[in-house]
């Protein structure tokens, strides 16, 4: 795994994605835009094998050291399937793809963009949406579609949740929780993670990890902040989820189950006091944020699992499972040869 795969131009690029150099900003942004529409084009078809062979071309593409500007200098590249190859060629000639062009112009991916950027909607109810006939978001309303609470907030303010959070607006929020888990239970720490906590300098929401560094005090405290940021008036929206730890039947098996977890969470929309921007004339702006509770012992896991990106975290699971059988989640890392032993050893013995 150390071998890295030596690029013509004398370029050399190790096969994970966890194991690359990965700049915010970078010398391909065309190519990786192109890739990234027909990942995204593939994901609301449901061809979630298509998508991710895009995102794997992009996130190659990213962390190359220059502006690629043949196809011959990635040589034989693995991680770069034949029709990322076509897409790269096409923008490299003509500076678009047809292909790509295509699909952004399509009513579908303009559809499903649309719909699923309503909070608490996902690819599957977009398509449901778009099968049904509907195209707006005023057809959602005006035909009188059932929408779930999550996605009534979402709509109403679906405006403000898609414009991008900045740095300065996440630290706010996150002194505000601090604020709340101080008066709640002194001593728990608010850790921004997600995007923001790899440098980005914008975001589609915050995410704070919350935890305590006596084990156990972090039980029941996510209610009690969420009931005091309430009662200040900072929540517009909010439901949370249990930590489902207790349901926890051995272990998952490697690369199975591994995007979602199992910590206690909040869902929520805030109402951050804001002085410019989109919602300054009314002097304050929606804005998505996931607060997360972690016992002390897993939060090293649940931070690295929170940082991100998406790709990373897939590629370091993948990683761990195929070049070191362990197994990766936001809760643990362990080795999945011995506890496949104990759970066959506890088995025969039950
Ligand atoms: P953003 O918010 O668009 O600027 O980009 P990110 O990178 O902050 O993405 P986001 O907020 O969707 O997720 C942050 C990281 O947390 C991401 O790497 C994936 C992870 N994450 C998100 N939702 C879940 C979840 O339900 N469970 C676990 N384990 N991780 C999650
Ligand atoms: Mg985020």
């Amino acid at each position: 795994i150390e071998s890295r795969h030596r690029l013509r131009g004398g370029w050399q690029m190790a096969p994970y994605a966890c194991q690359r150099r990965t700049p915010l900003l970078h010398s391909n942004q065309p190519l990786t835009e192109a890739l990234e529409t027909l990942a995204e084009e593939a994901g609301f078809s449901g061809s979630e094998g298509r998508s991710l062979a895009f995102t794997r071309a992009a996130s190659v593409l990213k962390a190359l050291p220059g502006r690629l500007s043949t196809l011959e200098e990635l040589g034989p590249l693995p991680g770069i399937g034949e029709h990322s190859r076509r897409v790269i060629q096409d923008v490299l000639e003509d500076g678009v793809c047809a292909e790509v062009e295509r699909v952004k112009l399509s009513e579908r991916y303009q559809t499903m963009k649309l719909f699923t950027k309503i909070f608490g909607v996902g690819v599957r109810t977009a398509s449901r949406w778009y099968q049904e006939g509907l195209r707006t978001l005023v057809d959602l309303q005006e035909r009188g579609t059932k929408l779930t609470r999550q996605q009534q907030a979402g709509l109403r303010h679906y405006d403000d949740l898609n414009t991008p959070v900045e740095r300065g607006e996440a630290e706010s929020i996150s002194r505000a929780v601090q604020g709340a888990v101080q008066r709640c239970l002194p001593g728990t720490s608010v850790t921004l993670a997600g995007g923001f906590r790899r440098g980005k300098p914008h975001g589609h929401d915050v995410d704070l990890l919350l935890t305590h560094p006596e084990a156990g005090r972090e039980a029941g405290l996510l209610s009690r902040v969420v009931s005091w940021l309430d009662s200040q008036d900072l929540i517009l929206y909010q439901h949370s989820q249990e930590n489902s730890y207790a349901l926890q039947e051995g272990p998952e098996p490697p690369g199975g189950r591994d995007v979602m977890d199992r910590f206690e969470r909040c869902f929520s929309i805030f109402r951050l006091e804001v002085q410019g921007g989109p919602g300054a004339a009314r002097g304050w702006k929606a804005v998505r944020v996931d607060l997360v509770v972690a016992p002390i012992s897993q939060f090293p896991f649940a931070l690295l699992g929170w940082t991100g990106s998406r790709h990373f975290e897939r590629e370091l699971r993948r990683f761990a499972s195929h070049e070191r059988k362990m197994v990766l989640n936001s809760h643990a890392l362990y080795d999945s040869r011995r506890v496949w032993q104990l759970w066959a050893y506890v088995g025969t013995w039950g």
